[in-house]
């Protein structure tokens, strides 16, 4: 019945949540009961497009007025902290889009307060989500390369991200908050958590703010020597924005994951090549496909976790760790050396 789904208001109404509040219309046992947005046309599109019945430009008022069992929060990092934090003191749980503040102790707060009052606190890392990723991560698990020792993965492209998402361009740290957080939640994901890491940043593209180039190199803690590269000013032969690439060697052979979503596997007996196309629901951008139709599995995963009272993959208190990174590799790149990361927080 309708009494049973989850109740839920999106918060924010940009470029992305057009896709989001998509992939939640594929799952049932959730309704999205009101959008808010700081300028009210934007609130208001976005709930006639998707027939939400109710909108605001006032957040004070959509708490007020709305019985929420969530939220899902999806604007810019600077407004994470002040929709968190309202979302936790009405007892609200909270999903929020990456990274999670602009800062790392802002996040350890909020993560302690959630903790305290018991609300369930998630966050968007959908990345980590991506079809290709998941099979990857079963051909590591499988063994059919033996031990692990050296990995690389990689996010380098030319894409004009400016043009969906303008304020990309002012940022004063770029890449590594919002691509470097995927990029070392991906890390995480496949080979667990780091040591320590290194990082260099440049800025290529001289219009835009922060950095656009960030190459890091971890240990982990399992030994594994790992490269994170990224980068929006690759010209290359191949353009394959959004796509992660991965290219992981172990004692008994190597796995790439490949341009066109190509899975690799090399032993001394040869090699094998799959192709794992994501789900291509109507409403994804060609352009962000892989990324988009993530987001209905990470929903789905966010959904589960509510209904049944336990912990989502990427819950906030894990994404410290992936935070940890990122802010560890500009302290990294700012000192010109190796910083050890301290996962016992
Ligand atoms: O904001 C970014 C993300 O999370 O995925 C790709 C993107 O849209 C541009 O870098």
């Amino acid at each position: 019945s309708e009494k049973s789904k989850l109740r839920f208001a999106v918060i924010g109404c940009g470029f992305w949540s057009q896709f989001q509040i998509a992939a939640w219309h594929e799952l049932e046992g959730v309704e999205l009961v009101a959008v808010y947005n700081r300028s009210v046309e934007k609130a208001c599109d976005t709930a006639l497009k998707f027939g939400v019945p109710h909108y605001y430009d006032k957040i004070e008022e959509l708490f007020r007025n709305e019985q929420l069992d969530f939220v899902d929060i999806i604007t810019d990092v600077d407004t994470h902290a002040q929709f968190i934090n309202m979302a936790l003191e009405h007892n609200v749980a909270v999903i929020c889009q990456k990274p999670l503040t602009a800062d790392f102790k802002t996040a350890e707060t909020l993560v302690a307060k959630a903790i305290k009052r018991n609300i369930p606190f998630f966050v968007h890392e959908n990345f980590r989500w991506q079809l290709p990723i998941r099979k990857l991560k079963i051909a590591i698990d499988s063994g059919v390369i033996g031990n692990v020792f050296k990995a690389r993965v990689s996010f380098c492209s030319a894409f004009p991200v400016f043009d969906n998402q303008p304020f990309l361009a002012t940022l004063d740290q770029f890449i590594l908050t919002d691509i470097g957080s995927h990029i070392f939640d991906i890390v995480r994901y496949l080979f667990g958590d780091a040591e320590n890491i290194y990082c260099k940043t440049k800025t290529v593209n001289k219009k835009i703010k922060g950095e656009d180039v960030a190459n890091a190199f971890l240990e982990m803690q399992n030994g594994i020597h790992c490269y994170a590269e990224m980068s929006y000013a690759s010209i290359l032969e191949k353009e394959v924005f959004p796509q992660t690439l991965v290219l992981v060697e172990g004692e008994q052979g190597s796995i790439e994951l490949a341009p066109g979503f190509e899975l690799k596997i090399t032993t001394r007996h040869g090699s094998t090549s799959s192709v794992i196309q994501p789900e291509m629901y109507n409403w994804v951008d060609p352009d962000y496909a892989v990324v988009h139709s993530c987001i209905v599995d990470i929903n789905r995963n966010f959904r589960d976790a509510l209904l049944n009272g336990y912990d989502a993959e990427t819950s906030a208190a894990d994404n410290l760790k992936t935070l940890q990174l990122v802010f560890a590799a500009y302290q990294s790149a700012a000192e010109g050396k190796a910083i050890s990361v301290n996962t016992n927080f």
